[in-house]
């Protein structure tokens, strides 16, 4: 997986970041991780570990991604949390799929095989309404539009121009990948549950901010 950068948004994960770069240490693959630089216990946290990091411009998951993005050097780029919900041995097949001519993979929870650990039912129906939304509004043919759990070519990252510095950024990908007749699939996925920490997304906040962003995006 040489050709491989994961790209890692982490925000007061000490807890868990340390895990997650153990388990992933022996994959042969880059590691970049995006940070604030005031987050110093997350920073802490990587020092003994192989991995670049790099200090976010502004706040919010969305400019991590696009700080990350620009970082990256390889084919091909991976976003992968730090919380320890993905699995990394999707990788591989992910990878795979991606060099068979695809732009983008998106992992989903809710192909048959797929599952989660981490979801609740306010997520659960949250997800099904917004894939839906993708579906019927922008010809997504995805499942699972949120879990942004997503390999693609590094290329085509840079090439959406993204513009979210919130969570609007997991619907700015697809939409924008979409529009530009980019070529993407969905693959089954188990999210494991979080590690440790409080998580990131405010399920009403931050769905209403990607409800608008999709009705905008709409017209
Ligand atoms: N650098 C950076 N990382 C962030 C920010 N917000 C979230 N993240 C990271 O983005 C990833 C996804 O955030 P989560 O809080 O896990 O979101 P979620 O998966 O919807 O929530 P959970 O159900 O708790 O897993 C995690 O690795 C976070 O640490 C941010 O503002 N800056
Ligand atoms: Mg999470």
């Amino acid at each position: 997986m040489k050709n491989l950068t994961l790209i890692i948004p982490a925000k007061n994960e000490s807890d868990s970041l340390p895990i997650v770069l153990d388990e992933i240490k022996n994959l042969d693959c880059s590691i970049i991780i995006i940070l604030e630089s005031t987050d110093i216990q997350t920073i802490n946290a990587t020092k003994n570990f192989n991995c670049k990091i790099v200090y976010q411009s502004d706040k919010g998951y969305g400019n991590a991604l696009i700080e990350g993005i620009k970082n990256v050097t390889t084919e091909y780029s991976c976003i992968f949390n730090a919380d320890g919900s993905f699995n990394p041995s999707d990788l591989t097949k992910m990878l795979k799929l991606c060099e068979n001519n695809k732009d983008f993979i998106f992992a989903s929870r809710y192909m048959k095989e797929g599952g989660s650990d981490d979801d609740t039912i306010l997520t659960k129906i949250g997800n099904f309404i917004f894939s839906s939304i993708g579906n019927i509004f922008f010809s997504l043919k995805l499942s699972d539009i949120l879990y942004t759990y997503l390999l693609g070519k590094t290329e085509s990252f840079k090439k959406l121009n993204l513009k979210s510095n919130d969570f609007c950024l997991c619907v700015e990908i697809p939409i924008k990948a979409k529009k530009l007749n980019m070529k993407m699939i969905d693959t089954p996925s188990f999210e494991r549950k979080r590690i440790a920490g409080e998580k990131k997304v405010n399920e009403f906040r931050d769905g209403l901010k990607i409800l608008i962003y999709m009705i905008k995006s709409f017209f």
